[in-house]
């Protein structure tokens, strides 16, 4: 009997076990390939790989990636300074995806990027799953220039490249890049390499005062006036005299006209409204803006930059348009950072309507959360960090 029982007792572990083993290989075997988006990396080549070129006459070369396994692409960015004196960027062809709106070049930015030597590249994959780029040896085209050669000199340029991916769960990450390789036009030249990106944490808290900035500001994605319900967000400042290192913090209720530009005020104590000022702007689920003059403007959104504050300041009103720039979203739980949190927040809430919802995952404010508001945040990846 007790012989019976140990015998019972054996068979009934060993198919739990079996069961249990099974499970776990069906768990392991829909989720498994998730494990991989993690470890891939993607090269960048260029075809062809170089160039020898007559002056004043085109050349056209093609930026292709070659993944290490394959990869659902998202969105895609390149930052490409070049020597404006011996190339000039004639045309720009997107091969996957589409330029993301205000933020990657075009044809129509030519003017700027040739005045500048900086081309940047956004390409984004408009659906929430992307396009797969299957390995292979040749390489997939993403983008196709043509430039003309302004002079038979060498000259060299090397992209800043950054590359979304989505996993099976449709979260997005940064794809890890092996290498970008630098491209040489008639044998090659020097460098130009990309600016630095700043990172840190944001601050902020409500003030009234004897200051009031009456500010007009354009949030990336929002474009015509917002749902009802979502035509409402408070906005920090923080005013800091140039040369010196404190910071003056205020907030105010914005709310959007019909072509999507926000009107608030915010108030600030301050004794001496003597110098030159700069402004920081941080939107509730956005990163903060750093702005120097009281007509900023830029040509691609989001892409405004400044140094030195060189805003003058009145007891009473002050009234700066800062709608001339974008304000980048994508810090959602307004941490000062955006990443896989940020990311989830919209992701996890497809097609919610909550109002609590709304107000941190509703990036473009049309009421839902969807699709497009997953597309906004790609840009923010690039930037990543409140600017200080
Ligand atoms: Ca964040
Ligand atoms: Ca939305």
């Amino acid at each position: 009997m007790k012989k019976d029982f140990l015998k019972t007792t054996i068979i009934f572990l060993i198919t739990i076990a079996i069961a249990y083993v099974m499970l776990n290989f069906i768990f392991l075997n829909k989720h498994g390939p998730k494990s991989k988006a993690s470890g891939e990396t993607i090269d960048v080549i260029y075809d062809p790989t170089s160039t020898t070129v007559e002056a004043n006459k085109d050349f056209t070369v093609s930026i292709k990636i070659k993944p290490s396994v394959d990869v659902s692409l998202r969105g895609y960015y390149f930052k490409i300074p070049f020597d404006k004196t011996k190339i000039n960027l004639k045309n720009i062809e997107y091969k996957v995806g589409v330029a993301s709106a205000d933020l990657g070049q075009t044809n129509s930015n030519l003017t700027t990027i040739n005045q500048n030597g900086i081309l940047e590249l956004f390409g984004e994959v408009q659906n929430s799953t992307g396009q797969v780029i299957a390995v292979s040896v040749t390489g997939s085209e993403l983008v196709k220039l043509t430039f003309t050669a302004v002079s038979v000199t060498g000259t060299s340029f090397q992209a800043d490249a950054k590359f979304y991916i989505t996993d099976l769960n449709g979260v997005i990450t940064e794809a890890g890049i092996t290498t970008v390789p630098k491209y040489d036009i008639n044998g090659g030249g020097a460098l130009i390499t990309p600016g630095v990106s700043v990172t840190g944490t944001p601050t902020g808290s409500a003030t009234t005062g004897n200051i009031k900035l009456n500010l007009k500001l354009k949030f990336q994605g929002i474009n015509k006036k917002p749902a009802d319900s979502q035509n409402s967000m408070v906005v920090k400042a923080k005013l800091k005299k140039q040369g010196t290192t404190n910071t003056v913090d205020g907030q105010g209720t914005f709310t959007a006209d019909g072509n999507g530009i926000w009107s608030g005020t915010v108030g600030f104590n301050i004794t001496d409204v003597g110098g030159k000022w700069l402004i920081f702007v941080k939107g509730p689920q956005h990163l903060q803006k750093k702005i120097c003059d009281s007509a900023a403007s830029e040509t691609t959104g989001g892409t405004y930059k400044c140094a030195d504050g060189n805003i003058s300041l009145v007891v009473g009103d002050n009234s700066l348009n800062f709608s001339g720039i974008t304000l980048l979203v994508g810090d959602l739980d307004q941490n000062g950072i955006t990443d896989a949190v940020d990311i989830g927040l919209v992701k996890n809430n497809f097609g919610k309507k909550d109002t609590n919802i709304l107000a941190k995952a509703d990036l473009n404010r049309d009421g839902v959360v969807d699709t497009q508001d997953f597309s906004l945040i790609l840009a923010a990846l690039a930037v990543r960090t409140d600017e200080l």
